[in-house]
């Protein structure tokens, strides 16, 4: 193929929709005119902010227009929506997104040039909203990009954080965590709407009364109240008309109760009263220990829930349709189960404000809502302590019971002689001081219970609801994950994006499986060349970052090794140190072994009150440190911690990766997508049989990815065989001499305390089974390094890995959902 000039900045050139018939002069002339009414600046005066602000507000004007012809499509042809109620939302940063969207990348670089400006600079600028804590938040931001794109009528719902996931510095190599200030110059994304405001009880009791037809009533005696204010954000689907709306809720102080103080006379009791409500919204809760017994994050759950059902109601009023048809008008999706309280919530809007009797709002209820399960580990199973329930929740604790009483009278009939599995399917854990299991609520109150990825949903299955697939198998369903290619190779990846175009034309930005047809180009040497320019662009893309952040000096030619995710044991991150001590320990011991010269990345943030996590991290800076100013590795090994790893930082990681570490403990990651993104962007997979690896792995063929380690049956096998991590360590030389170096505080200026709970915990339970898979993995790794001295071979397989990735795309995921889960169909929104 002939060569051609790769683009190297951060957004691609076209294609361009015409259709839109902006024009550079037109585009300029609406940024001036911004950054004078807006920002109230010229040119000459104007500062990165104002610049970024104007572009935004000239970009989200053109957004205004679809945004108000999709309402008016939805109004005009009342479709089926979706609902995605979600506590995390991790967008990135909006701006190149959406010129992206709207195909005016091109247009907009050269209104921007004749002003003498860069729009990469001015893209830079932008500070992304950190509203969620990981992959279950991009997950959600993904969905929202494929729905709006498959024009699917859809809103997301969440929770506006003041202060969203915090941001992570490293000082002398631990992690510091500063709070999150993406507010701090305003957002132009967002449009406030005042008059879309819900109040929101919480707290008091109930007094159950007979009316005059004889009906029995439920009053709620609240003893706080709270009000919802909406804050939207369009959701712009790519090369289609539709901008769906993603409508994060404030708390405020609803003002009649402050009247209230106020005329007591007490004006900063009020005016504290106010302070008090705003924190529902306040800040986002980094995933932690359990949150069980954390009364601010069951308000936050129940406020957005609240106002988004109590929003939905409002909208389905406009339809004219009878209340029990509800479930005709909406799915919605449960994220996790954060929003679970949204069953007894819907139940009670029902019923006690909007007088259906219980049967008919359950069958509404049971056929509005789907669940979405992301995690088996324990701890992350969402349970609240009945006493708290009842203190913030007094009607929904009396709601829950009658919905156990229910269920659980049922299971009776079915199971006459088990009262352990009563117990077991209990929505209420009697264990004191008992608990609602909020799993258990989303498995009864809806109609589908789905997986993330194949071998998450088949655990999920037979492990942590067993007993409700037992009684429910045809509700359990799997969908496996997707990540967006707009996002994710579009944006991230020009050059790369640039040649699969050129190559297969522009379809497969809308239809990833078009990929496939780069399977024929895989062996032609002229096609590898170029493939590994661009790979090349982006590597050394990501050095100069590094360089100009933290002044470190990587080689762009040496094979970038990378994890990037949160921090944390199942991850097993520590695993990848243990393979980076041990190239260390034997090029120490052979100075002038032939090895190919390795960058391994590191990028994640630790939860604030994950100890071992947090050491973790400061475990790679500690080699890191001693590493890379080692001599005897001569530049053949690196190791590089990137700090802040948010959705932009991503960005540029993704695409430079040449092997990408998904080296979880098998059975325990329940899907994953950076290992999707890795993949996408033509990086090696070095991983285990866990989660969406298993899929990536049949997907691109197992000659195309590096597979080591126990399977998830073996991994509970070796748990029960009494496992002992310590005779793996006698036994294995390689091993014990990474340990002992580490253990021996040769990474810790001689302190052998440092690292001591570490490897405690690897010698004594190894709960993550490292030692177990050590060898395998290192052994692995020595596989991995023999591909690379073959850049043939090796662009080979990640040719066949872009190829073969297109079943996961969020287009395919969300179009399963649809389909199998939510029953929804597209509405068209013209031009
Ligand atoms: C994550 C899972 O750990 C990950 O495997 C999965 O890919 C992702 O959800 C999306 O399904 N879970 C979370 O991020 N959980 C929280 C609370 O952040």
């Amino acid at each position: 193929m002939p060569a051609r000039k790769q683009s190297s900045g951060t957004v691609p050139p076209g294609p361009e929709h015409t259709r839109t018939g902006l024009s550079a002069e037109t585009l300029r002339q609406a940024f001036l005119d911004n950054l004078f009414y807006i920002q109230g600046r010229f040119p000459e005066i104007a500062t990165d902010d104002d610049r970024y602000q104007a572009l935004s507000y000239t970009v989200r004007d053109r957004l205004l227009h679809r945004w108000v012809r999709t309402i008016q499509a939805y109004k005009e042809r009342d479709p089926r929506t979706v609902c995605y109620l979600s506590a995390e939302y991790l967008p990135g940063p909006h701006l190149a997104n959406n010129l992206l969207s709207l195909g005016i990348v091109d247009a907009t670089r050269e209104a921007l040039r004749g002003l003498g400006l860069d729009l990469d600079a001015i893209l830079d600028h932008e500070e992304e909203p950190g509203l969620g804590n990981g992959g279950l938040g991009r997950l959600a931001a993904c969905f929202m990009d494929s729905l709006a794109t498959l024009e699917i009528p859809a809103i997301g719902y969440g929770i506006r954080y003041e202060y969203g996931i915090f941001d992570q510095k490293i000082q002398d190599g631990w992690q510091v965590e500063t709070s999150d200030t993406w507010l701090h110059y305003g957002n132009p994304w967002e449009v406030r709407r005042p008059g879309i405001c819900y109040d929101v009880r919480i707290g008091g009791r109930t007094e159950h009364v007979t009316d005059e037809h004889g009906r029995l009533r439920v009053h709620w005696r609240h003893a706080d109240l709270f009000r919802g204010v909406a804050y939207d954000t369009p959701v712009a689907g790519y090369g289609v008309e539709t901008v769906n709306l993603l409508r994060l809720w404030r708390a405020e102080a609803a003002e009649d109760f402050d009247f209230t103080v106020f005329n007591q006379g007490d004006y900063v009791g009020a005016v504290m009263r106010k302070v008090r409500s705003e924190t529902i919204s306040k800040v986002l809760y980094p995933n932690d220990e359990a949150d069980s017994g954390k009364r601010l994050r069951l308000l936050q759950q129940y406020f957005f829930v609240s106002c988004s059902l109590q929003d939905m109601l409002r909208i389905f009023a406009t339809t004219g349709r009878p209340l029990a048809e509800f479930h005709a008008k909406f799915a919605a999706q449960l994220n996790d189960t954060h929003p679970t309280i949204a069953v007894a919530e819907l139940m009670r809007l029902l019923v006690d404000e909007h007088g259906l009797d219980w049967d008919e709002a359950w069958q509404a209820t049971r056929h509005t809502f789907a669940y979405t399960n992301h995690t088996l580990l324990p701890e992350a199973l969402e349970k609240w302590p009945l006493p708290l329930f009842a203190d913030v929740l007094p009607r929904h604790l009396e709601i829950v019971y009658e919905i156990n009483r229910r269920f659980l009278d049922d299971m009776r009939l079915r199971y006459p002689d088990d009262p352990a599995r009563i117990a077991r399917l209990s929505i209420i854990d009697e264990t004191p001081p008992k608990y609602v299991r909020m799993a258990h609520l989303a498995s009864v109150g809806g109609h589908a219970i789905n997986g993330v990825a194949a071998l998450h949903t088949r655990l999920l299955g037979t492990t942590v609801l067993k007993d409700f697939h037992d009684i429910w198998p045809d509700k359990f369903q799997n969908k496996t994950n997707g990540v967006t290619p707009r996002r994710f190779l579009m944006l991230a990846n020009p050059g790369l994006a640039d040649l699969l175009t050129e190559a297969l034309g522009d379809g497969w930005t809308r239809d990833l499986e078009r990929l496939r047809g780069l399977e024929g180009l895989a062996d032609d040497p002229a096609f590898q060349d170029r493939w590994r320019q661009a790979k090349l662009i982006r590597k050394a893309a990501l050095a100069e970052r590094l360089r100009a952040g933290q002044g470190n000096a990587i080689d762009p030619a040496s094979l970038f090794d990378i994890q990037a995710k949160r921090i944390h044991e199942y991850k097993r991150q520590h695993l990848n140190l243990l393979h980076v001590v041990t190239l260390y320990n034997r090029l120490k011991h052979a100075p002038d072994a032939d090895v190919p010269a390795r960058t391994v990345l590191f990028g994640g943030k630790a939860a604030p009150g994950y100890a071992m996590a947090k050491l973790i991290i400061k475990l790679i800076n500690a080699v890191a440190e001693v590493v890379n100013r080692d001599p005897d590795m001569r530049d053949r090994l690196k190791v590089v911690f990137v700090p802040d790893y948010n959705v932009k930082v991503a960005q540029s990681v993704y695409p430079a990766a040449d092997l990408s570490e998904q080296i979880s403990t098998a059975g325990m990651e329940a899907s994953g997508t950076g290992n999707m993104k890795f993949s996408l962007n033509g990086a090696l997979t070095i991983g285990t049989l866990d989660g969406a690896n298993v899929e990536i792995r049949e997907a691109v063929g197992p000659d195309n990815f590096f597979l080591f380690g126990l399977d998830a049956d073996e991994a509970v096998r070796t748990r029960a065989a009494g496992y002992r991590p310590y005779a793996l360590y006698e036994r294995d030389p390689e091993l014990r001499a990474a340990v002992d170096l580490i253990a021996g505080g040769h990474f810790a200026h001689g302190d052998a305390g440092l690292f001591r709970p570490l490897v405690d915990h690897l010698l004594g339970r190894d709960d993550y089974l490292l030692l177990a898979d050590y060898r395998a993995y290192v052994d692995c790794q020595d596989r991995v390094a023999d591909a690379w001295r073959d850049p043939a071979r090796w662009t080979r397989m990640a040719i066949l890995n872009v190829a073969r990735m297109g079943r996961f795309s969020s287009d395919r995921a969300i179009a399963e959902y649809c389909r199998d889960i939510w029953n929804v169909a597209p509405a068209r929104v013209d031009g």
